[in-house]
């Protein structure tokens, strides 16, 4: 791997050093009791505008409102809009961690530490969504990832950078994925209004630009936490009415028909689902399930933290423990290998399917975590 696109010098990791060279991800290996994981607690939030415009504030959150009763056929449609009503975020733009950290530097002061060594309180700082897939490495046989990390004044950043598999995916997408795409967030606005005591309004546009993101500090064994992720809606009505715990995750996927269905929606599904929303604390998950036409034939709610009941009966599932156990070993393992303090060098951490996780050390390259705004911006 020493020949990159950018031409940029690849040093090689050292064979020599105490430092191990790769991480196994087998499940057994991580089959321990489950960690300790601290309550998630929200620092702050940011949104997105329409035109995916930065804002310090929650103008963007949405108030969950489902239709009177859980009944079998609320009526939505979630084709409608798709060719007329449709404003889509560029997604060949690479953000990286950008919004995440404009909210760092707007917030420093809350995040400073006595530590003279460390500008902010958290030994890492990334999106919710690249933990989830570190969460759910161990048992996945699909997709790979990259995940780039800079150790910058005490913290390590990490930014996801798209696999070359990712991308043909992406610019390869089938009419057919698009729409299922759309259909996801036009559930949303089916579920969503703009005010507490508001109805949703379906007639809108569903603009993908627009986003709720919270920023969420927890603990993962002796591993501090700074992340953000998007969230769907809050419930006003909530019996847990502080944030985290009132956001809802809104999902649709196909609708069952036998439990052999439900098994494997399940073992390969609800695994993304539970990770997603336990890391930042979000206590409830939303399903609306999805007929051949397009409408949705039923709703169905879960409770976060009870997911591991549904699936300890099955033998040979995932296990809860085994993905916060390798999270935990994962973070170990970037303190022990990432320790030379500078924004400019990015280790490259990879993995493939069937494979340990590898990493690369590169410098000055492609591979960028952190901007020079932002390095310039806390070295004030
Ligand atoms: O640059 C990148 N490689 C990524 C950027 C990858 C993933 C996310 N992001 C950014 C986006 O700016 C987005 O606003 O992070 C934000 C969301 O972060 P997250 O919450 O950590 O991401 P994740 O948990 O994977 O996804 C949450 C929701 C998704 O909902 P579903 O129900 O499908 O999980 O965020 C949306 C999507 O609605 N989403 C994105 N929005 C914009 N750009 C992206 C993306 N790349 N990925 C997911
Ligand atoms: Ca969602």
């Amino acid at each position: 791997q020493a020949d990159h696109k950018d031409g940029s010098k690849v040093k090689h990791p050292r064979s020599d050093s105490k430092a191990p060279l790769t991480l196994p991800v087998a499940p057994s290996l991580y089959d321990a009791p489950f960690p300790f994981y601290r309550r998630p607690a929200e620092m702050g939030c940011f949104s997105l505008d329409a035109k995916r415009c930065f804002h310090g504030d929650a103008r963007q959150l949405r108030y969950y409102a489902p239709p009177p009763s859980e009944g079998p056929t609320p009526g939505f449609d979630l084709r409608d809009g798709y060719r007329d009503r449709y404003v889509q975020r560029d997604d060949s733009v690479r953000e990286g961690l950008e919004h995440l950290l404009q909210w760092i530097v707007q917030n420093q002061k809350q995040l400073q530490t006595e530590d003279k060594g460390k500008l902010l309180n958290a030994d890492f700082v990334t999106w919710r969504g690249h933990l989830t897939k570190v969460l759910t490495t161990p048992y996945e046989n699909r997709e790979g990832w990259l995940l780039a990390v800079t150790l910058f004044r005490g913290t390590l950043y990490i930014s996801e950078f798209e696999t070359e598999a990712a991308r043909r995916e992406r610019e390869q997408r089938s009419e057919m994925l698009k729409e299922l795409m759309y259909m996801g967030y036009k559930f949303e606005q089916y579920l969503c209004a703009d005010t507490p005591d508001g109805i949703p309004d379906p007639t809108g546009v569903v603009n993908t630009n627009e986003a709720f993101c919270t920023v969420i500090r927890s603990r993962l064994g002796n591993h501090s936490l700074l992340f953000s992720g998007e969230v769907d809606c809050t419930d006003p009505r909530s019996p847990s009415p502080q944030p985290p715990s009132c956001y809802v995750e809104l999902k649709t996927s196909k609708v069952m028909h036998n439990s052999a269905q439900r098994k494997s929606f399940y073992r390969h599904k609800v695994i993304k689902w539970w990770a997603q929303s336990f890391l930042p604390g979000v206590s409830r998950i939303v399903a609306g399930y999805r007929g051949p036409d397009g409408s949705i034939v039923g709703l169905e709610t879960f409770e976060t933290m009870k997911i591991f009941q549904l699936i300890r009966e099955d033998q040979g599932c995932w296990k809860p423990a085994v993905c916060m156990n390798f999270c935990a070993a994962f973070l170990a393992f970037l303190k022990t290998v990432v320790t030379e303090d500078n924004p400019k060098l990015v280790h490259l951490f990879a993995w493939n399917p069937g494979h340990p996780v590898s990493f690369t050390v590169h410098q000055d390259s492609q591979y960028c975590v952190l901007p020079d705004w932002y390095v310039e911006a806390l070295s004030a």
